[in-house]
């Protein structure tokens, strides 16, 4: 399969495709479900890709989206700002109002942004900024103007999503506990999960949590984070295997802190493309129970994306 990108961009090398034929799960999602991680990609000659951008994807669009929603069972979407495209949230924005109010969205501002333009992404649906650490997706910002910022949405009633690796925790400790809203981590702040769930990494991500009712986790991404891989064992759809104990404790501990979402179309995969399908299925293995796969996929989702319906 290859999708060349739109425009006059070229994909990076060694960039995997998205996979257009996941299974259907054999996990049947709760009415309702959200699948509280996703983005779109251009397509590149409509929505150019920004020119401070790390990599360049291949195309993801808001009709493509849309149909793996269906076909997975999910109800709605949050779209998340990827770095491709900077701070320019038109191609997320597009997508939010395309989807006739079944999607959100979490954009990525600069300290420049004025109010009117603040005003305008509420009324498309955005409800969250993004602040990016991983330093080999985005060059850094200042951390009083993340923190100017973080004021400002605050007063429509935005959160920060924050997206960090789990060694830089420490340093970034006393910018995130200072931050004024609900702030949402990105893959569990990306654990290495060669190291004991129980050890003292992990251990330093649970205590940030529970010492702060204001922070909340994606326990996504297990495809990312995984050294066994997708691979089932004895024949059962159990892959990422190594994820597992820490997305479940994650989950058992906060499950009203906790949201889930595809990843798709899962940028900056370079060794292995993940089904879709199987992604869900991978859920009931670290949300085991009905009521806490309902607060997972629904109910926490719901309160923050869509409050006026709770
Ligand atoms: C993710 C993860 C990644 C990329 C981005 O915005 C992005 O470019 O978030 C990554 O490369 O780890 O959540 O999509």
């Amino acid at each position: 399969m290859n999708r060349p990108t739109t425009g006059n961009h070229t994909k990076t090398s060694g960039w995997l495709d998205w996979y257009d034929g996941p299974i259907k799960p054999a996990f049947a999602l709760p009415a309702g479900a959200v699948d509280a991680h996703c983005h779109v990609f251009g397509p590149g000659e409509r929505f150019p890709y920004a020119p401070e951008r790390k990599y360049t994807p291949c195309d993801a669009s808001r009709e493509q989206l849309f149909a793996l929603r269906d076909h997975l069972g999910f109800a709605r979407n949050v779209i998340v700002q990827a770095t491709c495209h900077g701070a320019d949230n038109r191609a997320m924005v597009d997508a939010c109002i395309a989807s006739g109010g079944k999607a959100r969205g979490v954009a990525t501002v600069r300290r420049d942004i004025s109010d009117a333009d603040l005003q305008a992404l509420h009324d498309a649906g955005v409800r969250g900024v993004r602040f990016n650490f991983v330093k080999r997706l985005v060059d850094f910002t200042p951390k009083d103007e993340l923190m100017e910022i973080a004021s400002r949405i605050r007063a429509f009633g935005w959160h920060v999503v924050i997206y960090f690796e789990a060694v830089d925790l420490p340093e970034l400790w006393d910018f995130f506990t200072a931050l004024p809203t609900t702030v949402v981590v990105d893959h569990m702040g990306r654990p290495d999960v060669s190291k004991p769930v129980d050890g003292p990494e992990f251990e330093l991500f649970m205590r940030f949590m529970r010492e702060h009712e204001n922070v909340w986790s994606k326990v996504s991404c297990p495809e990312r984070l995984s050294l066994s891989g997708p691979k089932a064992l004895n024949g059962e759809r159990a892959p990422y295997r190594d994820v597992v104990p820490f997305a479940r404790r994650v989950v058992e501990t906060f499950p009203d802190r906790v949201l889930w979402g595809t990843d798709w179309p899962h940028p900056n995969l370079k060794d292995h493309m993940p089904d879709d399908g199987l992604l869900v299925d991978f859920i009931p293995h670290i949300a085991v129970t009905a009521e806490l796969q309902q607060r997972l996929l629904v109910t926490n989702p719901m309160r923050l994306y869509w409050p006026e319906e709770c």
